[in-house]
């Protein structure tokens, strides 16, 4: 690969986390030019470069050195670190940025008791999360089959697919929607800013730190 001398940071394409990704980057004083194909935005004045892509796709893109910083959701970069754990151990999550906050919970069917963790031995859980769900299930210990499924997580009880899903919840409407109930938190997630553990070691580790210290100002203002 080419050595780069511009930081660059992936974020969001189109989602939940584009806009107040766009925000903080514009109040830590960094403006881009959008390209036609809109998959890349020009830094005007510093060093830094945006690339647009699904949010699924930022811990790898960081993990290959396509990108040096990203920001997405702690769910996604925990789920890229256990499910990769040899490129996902050289990454770190620098910044909590305060938005996009949700968890990752295990939910039941609204009519089912839970009494803890032991219930759920035998059961099918539906989730696109395995890595995290796996991890949770194995601190609890807990012998539940993951049903993997990329979508649709929540109706898959309905369906008779699985007995419980463990998907992302905001407001918990989606979940009543569909008849269940939140039972157990697996992961409290917000947007992070998710990079390398150590900085590179050029002029982009340089700008880098800016940012990060402009980013600390921003958040602390804020808070
Ligand atoms: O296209 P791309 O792959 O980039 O986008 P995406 O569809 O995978 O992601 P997107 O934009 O839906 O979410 C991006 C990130 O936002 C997630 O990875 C989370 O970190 C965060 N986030 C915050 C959420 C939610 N809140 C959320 N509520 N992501 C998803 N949801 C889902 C939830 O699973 C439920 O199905 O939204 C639905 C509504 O939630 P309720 O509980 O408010 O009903
Ligand atoms: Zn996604």
């Amino acid at each position: 690969m080419k050595p780069r001398d511009r930081l660059r940071i992936a974020m969001q394409k189109s989602g939940r986390l584009t806009e107040p990704a766009q925000e903080l980057l514009a109040r830590c004083g960094l403006k881009f030019r959008q390209s036609r194909d809109k998959l890349f935005c020009f830094g005007e004045g510093e060093p830094v470069d945006l690339l647009l892509v699904r949010d699924d796709d930022i811990p790898g893109l960081i993990a290959d050195g396509v990108c040096d910083l990203g920001i997405v959701g702690r769910n996604v970069l925990n789920e890229f670190q256990f499910a990769n754990p040899e490129p996902g151990a050289g990454l770190a999550e620098l910044r909590s940025l305060g938005f996009g906050s949700c968890r990752l919970s295990i939910a039941l069917p609204q009519d089912e008791a839970y009494d803890g963790p032991e219930q759920l031995n035998g059961q099918r859980i539906a989730t696109s999360y395995p890595g995290l769900l796996g991890e949770w299930l194995r601190v609890n210990n807990v012998d539940a089959k993951v049903v993997f499924l990329a979508g649709s997580v929540e109706i898959a009880p309905r369906l008779g697919t699985a007995d419980a899903i463990c998907d992302l919840v905001s407001s918990g409407a989606t979940l009543v929607a569909n008849q269940l109930r939140e039972t157990a938190i697996v992961v409290e997630s917000e947007a992070v800013l998710a990079g390398h553990r150590d900085l590179p070691s050029d002029e982009r580790g340089e700008i880098a730190e800016l940012l990060l210290r402009r980013l600390d100002g921003v958040i602390q203002v804020r808070d």
